[in-house]
């Protein structure tokens, strides 16, 4: 790997990767439609639209790996799911093909099987169950990475992320939890690992009240270096009660499936705080 280019580089985990990886390989390109600090050592800042062809066909130039990020990170309007994270990422993963990119790491999310129940422990090989337009999206964005992986050669790495966190902020983040440099070590893994043709893998640290055999990145050689049950304590003296029958607490997407659940209209979708419930 000599040139990575990181989309959504401007965001929250693409502006702890640009630490983390910082100095690892040659060249680090930085994307995203917001501004950025300047380049430093190493690297190169470009502004530009995931929704632009052109644009993201530059950006893919001279470049090995890709580390997707880029795009909406929650559950949101029709329109900006499919401009963002639909049109983004066909625009990214065939921008890559035409310019020879090797690899790609694509941020999936919990959230296309986030209608799975919290009593069960699901693999990477179940059928996707997304619980919003959101999980929609990156059901999508595995099968795109699929599809460019078995046609066209690439080699692609899915992570179904967790959330991401300095620390687990809920009981729900207690089972999905991934700490930011356990998900630095599973980017890097998809970008160099020798043998990835296409793999789904879970974005998770070492978490006992975990849902996911993450047994497909074990394989890959991921050894997690933090585990949420360290937090459980002090993170369950702060839970609220719930109701026995609370939806929000069958399903592992929490709050994305109970948004609009049921044809609710009145259930709106979460805003960036309630994501963090
Ligand atoms: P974020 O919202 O902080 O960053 C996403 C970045 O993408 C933003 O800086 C935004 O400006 C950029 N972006 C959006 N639309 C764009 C477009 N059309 N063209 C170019 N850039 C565009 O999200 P975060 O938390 O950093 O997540 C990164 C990725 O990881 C996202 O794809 C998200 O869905 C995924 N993910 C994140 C999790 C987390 O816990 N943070 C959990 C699961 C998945
Ligand atoms: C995600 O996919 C979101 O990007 C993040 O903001 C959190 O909501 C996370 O899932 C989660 O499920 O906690």
């Amino acid at each position: 790997m000599h040139r990575v280019l990181i989309t959504g580089a401007a965001g929250d985990i693409g502006s702890r990767l640009r630490t983390l990886l910082a100095g690892r390989y040659p060249a680090l390109r930085l994307t995203d439609l917001k501004p950025m600090a300047p380049a430093g050592a190493g690297e190169e800042v470009v502004v530009a639209d995931l929704g632009d062809p052109d644009a993201v066909e530059a950006l893919c130039k001279d470049v090995d790996g890709i580390v997707h990020l880029g795009g909406i990170s929650g559950e949101s309007d029709w329109t900006s799911i499919l401009d963002a994270n639909i049109v983004g990422s066909y625009n990214l993963f065939e921008a890559a093909k035409r310019q020879g990119v090797k690899r790609v790491v694509f941020a999936s999310s919990n959230h296309a099987v986030g209608f799975y129940r919290r009593d069960q422990v699901i693999g990477t090989d179940v059928t996707p169950l997304p619980d919003s337009r959101y999980g929609l999206s990156k059901a999508f964005g595995e099968s795109l990475g699929a599809l460019y992986a078995h046609k066209y050669g690439l080699e692609v790495l899915c992570l179904r992320i967790g959330n991401v966190t300095e620390r687990p902020i809920d009981k729900r983040r207690l089972s999905i939890w991934v700490s930011p440099r356990d998900l630095a070590g599973l980017i890097q893994i998809g970008l160099e690992h020798p043998d990835i043709k296409y793999e789904i893998a879970y974005g998770v640290s070492d978490n006992a009240r975990g849902w996911w055999d993450n047994s497909a990145a074990t394989r890959l050689g991921y050894q997690p270096q933090d585990r949420a049950e360290d937090f459980a304590e002090a993170v369950l003296a702060e839970e609220p009660d719930h109701a026995d029958d609370d939806v929000t607490e069958i399903y592992q997407g929490g709050t994305f499936v109970t948004a609009e659940y049921g044809g609710n209209p009145n259930q709106p979708p979460p805003d960036n705080e309630d994501q963090n419930r």
